[in-house]
């Protein structure tokens, strides 16, 4: 399962009540007042972690809530705080305000963490309030309510490259023949319903990772297939391949998928539109037409996009294709734009 958005209720641990307390010892008669003060209460915090890969169990775990500081006891000792409430997130996590417009945080980093709602300052125990006038005060401070918010969790995975087309297109089938992951391919649209991610080995001990995100078709953008949701797992790619089958089995025309798949790019953010890109045809085994190659070829060099053919079933083209990959990516630093507010929402 796969989760890459999520709502959930953050509230932060009530400080402990200050204490209303009296010196009682032998031989000090009217000791004054000892009473301690409350423990803060604990923070909720995220932290970002490979060892999460999805949202998902924030799914049946939706309000978040750290434990509360303890009331102050007498003789002046204080309560002990709450436990702050650490919570694993993948690395790639967005965090937003309730509406999805404000980006709070951006966890990319190993052990990068954000303190989503702090507890509350515990309460001043009547110790505090001894004047020269008031020598017994019998009050103390309440415990402060701790922040509560409710913020919205976006998950962008962090990957390399990004791969987009049509669906059959042998994006799946590419990522299993260059890397160790092992995705569902089949021959009929939409095989692959959630993103997944693959680690090629690029040589010289570099590796990139790869992102195999369902198939685009016309109108994505508008939600037709599954729409242009997973697009946001492809935002922070250094480097898109654009996959296009040359073969005839979809009866579809190369070069028009390749402006179907570009202008459902565009659409969902013009910065896409931007990032350094490769297009690749795929099944040229399966070429029964050769001027479809050539046609798709003269298309990338009249847009100057680099151009390679390839047949994962076969392995042709694979070396090389990984090689320019890898290529862009160590040249290109990671698109990490703080100002990014695609959070899936639109602004209200
Ligand atoms: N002949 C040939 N068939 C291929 C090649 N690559 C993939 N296929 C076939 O094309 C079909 C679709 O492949 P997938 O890898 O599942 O395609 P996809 O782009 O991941 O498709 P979705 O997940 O549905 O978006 C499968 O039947 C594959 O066996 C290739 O190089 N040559
Ligand atoms: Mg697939």
């Amino acid at each position: 399962m796969f989760l890459d958005e999520v709502t959930v209720t953050v509230s932060g641990g009530k400080g402990g009540a200050g204490c209303i307390a009296f010196r009682r010892e032998k031989f000090i008669p009217r000791g004054g007042p000892a009473g301690g003060d409350g423990g803060r209460g604990g923070d909720v915090i995220f932290r970002a972690t490979t060892a999460e890969n999805t949202l998902l169990r924030y799914r049946y775990r939706r309000s978040l809530a750290a434990e509360n500081g303890r009331p102050g006891e007498g003789s002046e000792r204080t309560g002990r705080s709450g436990e702050s409430l650490v919570c694993p997130v993948p690395l790639g996590t967005q965090v937003f305000d309730e509406d999805g417009v404000h980006l709070l945080a951006d966890l990319v980093d190993e052990g990068q963490t954000f303190c989503a709602a702090r507890g509350g300052r515990g309460g001043k125990g009547n110790a505090h309030f001894k004047t020269a006038t008031r020598q017994a005060p019998r009050f103390a401070q309440p415990g402060e309510p701790g922040e509560r918010r409710v913020l919205r969790l976006v998950l962008k995975l962090l990957a390399d490259v990004g791969l987009v087309g049509y669906p059959n297109a042998g994006k799946s089938t590419l990522v299993s023949r260059i890397s160790a992951a092992r995705p569902e391919i089949g021959d009929y649209p939409f095989t692959t319903l959630v993103p997944n991610l693959g680690v090629v080995d690029a040589g010289d001990d570099r590796s990139f990772v790869v992102a195999d995100i369902p198939g685009l078709i016309e109108g994505a953008h508008r939600g037709r297939g599954l729409g242009d949701r997973f697009l946001r797992h492809i935002e922070r790619c250094r480097v898109l391949a654009l996959l296009v089958d040359v073969s005839s089995h979809e009866g579809r025309d190369p070069v028009e998928d390749l402006a179907t798949i570009e202008r459902e790019l565009a659409l969902y953010d013009e910065r896409l539109a931007a990032r350094p890109r490769i297009v690749v045809a795929t099944k040229t085994d399966a070429l029964d037409e050769p001027e479809r190659l050539a046609r798709l070829e003269r298309e990338a060099a009249r847009k100057s996009v680099p151009f390679l053919a390839i047949s994962a079933v076969r392995g042709e083209g694979l070396r090389e294709l990984v090689g320019r990959l890898a290529r862009i990516v160590f040249e290109t630093p990671r698109t990490a734009d703080p100002g990014d507010n695609h959070s899936g929402r639109e602004p209200r």
